[in-house]
């Protein structure tokens, strides 16, 4: 007669390697410009960043992820497609994919579909939800690398866990916040302290 655990959990920087896979399209298409290695990323919006650079490389970086097939063809982030087997597999768990989209929709909506029958399976794809604003979709608890998730509803009925990524690895949280180091720590004891007894 236990409630069920509902756990959100990110796409871009949690499953998939974002990061990573526009660092390396990135190289590929602009050889000649200047790069952000990924021990040196700060702050989530990869775009700002290198517009800090000089202003001409924030419409380069957009144009990386804008492209057919990046979202597509990113690399699952190591543990992660068998944390979320794991984790669907778990008694009196649901797991939902909660991911926001780029506002150019030609590639990416799609793609994020693909990438998750392609990597999670076909029954994963009841799983999806796709919004720019997680705060209203509600849930026990939101993995996620975006530090700062805001929208609409003030209070969202999750917790924010923070998974740790390449742009917020230096971010002391404030108590009670908690991380998620990567899917090879111990996720399972999260849930497990979100469960009534
Ligand atoms: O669709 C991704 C890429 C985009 O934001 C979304 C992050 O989704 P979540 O992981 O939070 O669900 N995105 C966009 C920009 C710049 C746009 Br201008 C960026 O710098 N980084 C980034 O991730
Ligand atoms: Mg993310």
């Amino acid at each position: 007669n236990t409630r069920r655990l509902r756990v959100l959990v990110d796409m871009d920087g949690v499953l998939a390697d974002f990061e990573g896979g526009f660092l390396k399209k990135y190289r590929i298409r602009y050889p000649d410009e200047p790069f952000i290695g990924l021990e040196d990323r700060r702050g989530f919006w990869v775009s700002e960043q290198y517009g800090s650079l000089n202003s001409g490389l924030c419409n380069k970086a957009i144009s990386i992820w804008e492209s057919k097939n990046f979202f597509l063809e990113l690399d699952p982030l190591p543990g992660a497609v068998e944390a979320m087997k794991e984790m669907a597999n778990l008694e009196n768990t649901d797991v939902f994919i909660c991911t926001s989209p780029i506002k150019r929709y030609h590639h990416c909506p799609y793609e994020k579909y693909a990438w998750v029958e392609k990597h999670l399976g076909q029954r994963f794809l009841e799983q999806i939800v796709l919004t720019r604003d997680k705060t209203v979709v509600s849930a026990d608890l939101l993995i996620d690398d975006r530090p700062d998730i805001i929208g609409a509803e003030p209070n969202p009925t999750w917790e924010h866990i923070l998974f740790t990524a390449c742009h917020n690895k230096h971010l002391k949280l404030a108590p009670p916040s908690r991380r998620l180091p990567s899917w090879n720590h111990d996720w399972k004891s999260i849930l497990d302290s979100k469960r009534e007894q």
